[in-house]
Formats: structure tokens, sequence, C-alpha cells
């Protein structure tokens, strides 16, 4: 637990991915070390003010693109190499898997394009490991429509995008099993965490 490590969340809206970060980091706490939790788009007072405008301002893909990977870079220099290098564990909800999947997977995006923007943003820098919590769409519907808030841009989209955006996170999955870990996110909240601990005890024992 002496050395940092980078540790991502992934997974379609309403997956669950948010709702076990906290108690992971508190686990990790527990064992002694620093955790900073953070997320994207946002994480620093600019990320913020873009992922409001990519949340609810109409744009065209690459845009959309581009403001991510802005908002990414931010992120990268202020806060989560920072932690890092001071030996803090750094749990993001999101990094560039969601632009993989959801600007690639779901609008289309050139998957050259999003590998010269990732090499240009954190040339240097990979998540040493990334929870994606994989759920059947129509679930994920079912559990944000229990959430009682206004849907963003995203939320709006129809099923087949969410159905095109798990497909690219699962391609990437294939790509890097190493890094990649699958979790069924289906089933009851503990049953996951369950799911959760048990991967991360594995691959961080
Ligand atoms: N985006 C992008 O397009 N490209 C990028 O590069 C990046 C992001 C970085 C905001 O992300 C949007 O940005 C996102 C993709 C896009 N799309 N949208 N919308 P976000 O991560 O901030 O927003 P989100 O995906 O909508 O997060 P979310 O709604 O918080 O989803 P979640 O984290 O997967 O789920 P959750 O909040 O943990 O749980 C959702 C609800 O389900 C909640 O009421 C829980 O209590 C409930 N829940 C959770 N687990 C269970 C189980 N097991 N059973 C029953 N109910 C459960």
């Amino acid at each position: 637990m002496t050395t940092g490590r980078f540790i991502t969340f992934e997974g379609i809206d309403g997956a669950g991915k948010t709702t076990h970060l906290e108690p992971l980091a508190g686990a990790i706490r527990a064992r002694g070390a620093e955790v900073v939790v953070t997320r994207e788009p946002g994480g620093t007072p600019l990320g913020e003010r873009l992922r409001d405008l990519v949340l609810h301002e109409p744009m065209e893909g690459t845009t959309e693109a581009l403001l991510m990977f802005a908002a990414r870079r931010e992120h990268l220099v202020r806060v989560i190499e920072p932690a890092l290098a001071r030996g803090a564990w750094v749990l993001s909800d999101r990094f560039s898997d969601a632009t993989f999947a959801y600007q690639c997977g779901g609008r289309g995006l050139d998957r050259g394009v999003f590998r010269a923007l990732a090499s240009l943003v954190h040339p240097h820098r990979n998540p040493d490991a990334t929870f994606l919590f994989d759920l059947e769409p129509g679930l994920a519907l079912e559990r944000q429509r229990a959430q009682s808030r206004d849907p963003d841009r995203f939320e709006r989209e129809a099923a087949e995008f969410f159905r095109k955006v798990r497909d690219a996170y699962l391609e990437r999955a294939r790509e890097e099993p190493a890094r990649v870990h699958v979790i069924d996110a289906s089933g009851g909240l503990a049953e996951v965490r369950d799911r959760l601990v048990r991967e991360f005890e594995r691959t961080f024992p």
C-alpha cells in the first residue's frame, strides 16, 4: 500500500460504478494509504466547467471528444500525477476508456483519432487497473429511472447507443485483459460489492 496506484471505474450509465467507489476507497484507506477519489469529466475547477458543457450543451461528436480530452489533461497534470507522485492511490470515476466507449463506440469517432489524442494527452500514463461494471443496458436504464434527477444529454440517448457503448467497453477488456477487469454488475448491491472486492484483492494482494 506504500506505492500509489491509478485505478479507474468504468461502465455504462447506471451500471453502479459510482456507488462502489467510496466504499473501496475506504477499504484502501483502512490499509493505511492516502486515497484521492476523483471523476471525469471533472476533477478540477476547469474540468467541472467543461463537464457542465459536455453534459448539457449540444455539440458535434469530435468537439465532444476534444473537450473530454481537454478536461483529462487538466485532471492528469493537476490532480492525478501529483497524487501518484506523493504515493497516494487515485480512484477515478472514468478515464480514457470512457472516451473509447462513448465517443468511438457510441458516436463513431475514428479509433485512430482516439489513439492520437490519448497519446498526446497522457503519453506515459494509463490506469494500473480498471474495473469495468458490465450491465445489460435495459437493467441500467431501470436503475437510472429510479433516480429522480433530470437526464443529461447522454442519459437521453436511445438503448441502441448504450448497446454500442457497452460493446466498445467489452472490446477494450478483450484488448487489455490484464488491466481491464470485468465485474458482473447485475444482482444486488452486496453481491456486486463482493465481486469487486474479490477482484480487487486478487489484483492487489
Ligand atoms: N463521458 C463520455 O462520453 N466520455 C468520456 O470520456 C467521459 C465521460 C469521461 C457523465 O459521466 C457522462 O459523461 C457519462 C458518459 C460521459 N454519461 N452519462 N450520463 P458520469 O460517470 O458522471 O455519469 P453516469 O455514468 O451517468 O454516472 P451514474 O449515473 O452515477 O452511473 P453509475 O455510476 O454507473 O451508477 P450509480 O450512480 O452508482 O448507480 C445508479 C443507480 O443505481 C443509483 O440509484 C444506485 O443506487 C443504483 N444501483 C447501483 N447498484 C445497484 C444494484 N446492484 N442494484 C440496484 N440498484 C443499484
